[in-house]
């Protein structure tokens, strides 16, 4: 008899390059072929966005908070694809780590993983690579971005739809084939699906082998040198508030925060997200670009009286402390402005 084995995904990419997106577009494809999927999502932060995200659209999800599995969290990455496989039984696992993650690093931990669950294999690993933002982060963040994609035995080039095709999108494809030779490198988009199919297809027919574990350990979140601050609370009213009220709260107070690092920063290296949910569902709102603004995702059912908002922000040079407070103090504003009120459950500097 055959001996199922579970598929373990690694999709790498920096802050805001498209690696949720990505995720939940290939699992649906893959759950639409009869595969069994579930997602593990890694966040730096205490606030879960994208795990909350994920569920919303129907998958199944585990997310590690507070940390990142490429170093401080490797052990709970361990436990938590144990958990995955003894829950849900998966053929594949897409794995979400941090903005800031070095894969290789990751590599470890699935290595430590085999020993403990026998029936592991290893897809090829992605890095993705925004390219809306290609130069800027080129300029910003070089020796990091070769990090990542020296790790990576495919870089995917996201958001193509954004990409002007005859020009710029082979400079890319050529500025990437050169910083790593060896790699497979290809364009998607999660808004056409664009290359979606093809990532998905090739990382289900190639395996890699992990052999020694690689990387020295280097605690990423510190070295990235980014600044983060979240809020997680319950936006209050006496009356029901439309949805489209809650998207404007939203989106206004990710919108100034991000004029904020761009004051304090001179650009907006990182991203910026929200998931506001009642009972019924939610939607994510997200400020990666300026230039772009603030792009929801899904909605609420209803009217309501309750919203439950997550809120987590991670941007290269700004202060955390700084923004922590810039924060809470726009939430309750723009928040009061429309009539909600403010019930903190947690919060951190
Ligand atoms: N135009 C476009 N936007 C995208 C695409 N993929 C992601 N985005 C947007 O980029 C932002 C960050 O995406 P997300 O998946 O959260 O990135 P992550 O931080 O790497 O997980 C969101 O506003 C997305 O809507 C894409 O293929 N095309
Ligand atoms: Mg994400």
């Amino acid at each position: 008899m055959a001996i199922l084995m579970a598929r373990l995904i690694q999709i790498s990419g920096f802050l805001g390059s498209g690696k949720t997106s990505s995720i939940i577009k290939m699992a649906m494809e893959a759950q639409r072929t009869g595969k069994k999927t579930a997602v593990i999502v890694n966040e730096i932060g205490d606030v879960d966005v994208d795990g909350e995200f994920v569920k919303g659209s129907g998958l199944k999800a585990k997310r590690i908070l507070g940390g990142c599995i490429c170093c401080s969290l490797g052990s709970d990455l361990v436990s938590t694809i144990k958990g995955v496989i003894e829950e849900f039984d998966p053929d594949i696992i897409f794995v979400e780590p941090t903005g800031v993650a070095l894969p290789n690093q990751v590599k470890r931990f699935f290595v430590q993983a085999s020993y403990i669950v026998p029936r592991l294999e290893y897809s090829p690993t992605v890095a993705l690579v925004d390219g809306y933002r290609f130069k800027l982060l080129l300029a910003e963040f070089k020796d990091f971005l070769t990090k990542q994609a020296r790790d990576a035995e495919i870089l995917a080039v996201t958001k193509v739809d954004k990409v002007d095709k005859k020009f710029e999108l082979p400079l890319v494809l050529s500025a990437l084939k050169e910083m790593r030779p060896e790699a497979r490198v290809i364009g998607i988009s999660s808004v056409t699906g664009e290359g979606i199919r093809d990532l998905l297809e090739c990382l289900l027919q190639e395996k890699i082998e992990l052999d020694t574990p690689v990387g020295e350990g280097e605690d990423s979140v510190v070295a990235s040198e980014v600044g983060k601050a979240d809020f997680s609370g319950i936006l209050k009213s006496e009356v029901p508030v439309p949805p489209s009220e809650v998207r404007s709260i939203v989106a206004e107070i990710l919108g100034e925060v991000g004029k904020r690092c761009v004051e304090d920063a001179g650009k907006l290296v990182g991203h910026i997200k929200a998931y506001a949910e009642t009972n019924g569902g939610g939607f994510k709102a997200s400020l990666v670009d300026p230039s772009i603004g603030v792009e929801l995702s899904g909605d609420l059912p209803s009217a309501s009286k309750e919203v439950k908002l997550s809120l987590f922000m991670a941007v290269r040079n700004v202060d955390s402390k700084k923004m922590g407070e810039f924060l809470e103090e726009k939430i309750k504003e723009i928040s009061g402005r429309y009539g909600m009120s403010v019930a903190e459950l947690h919060h951190h500097h």
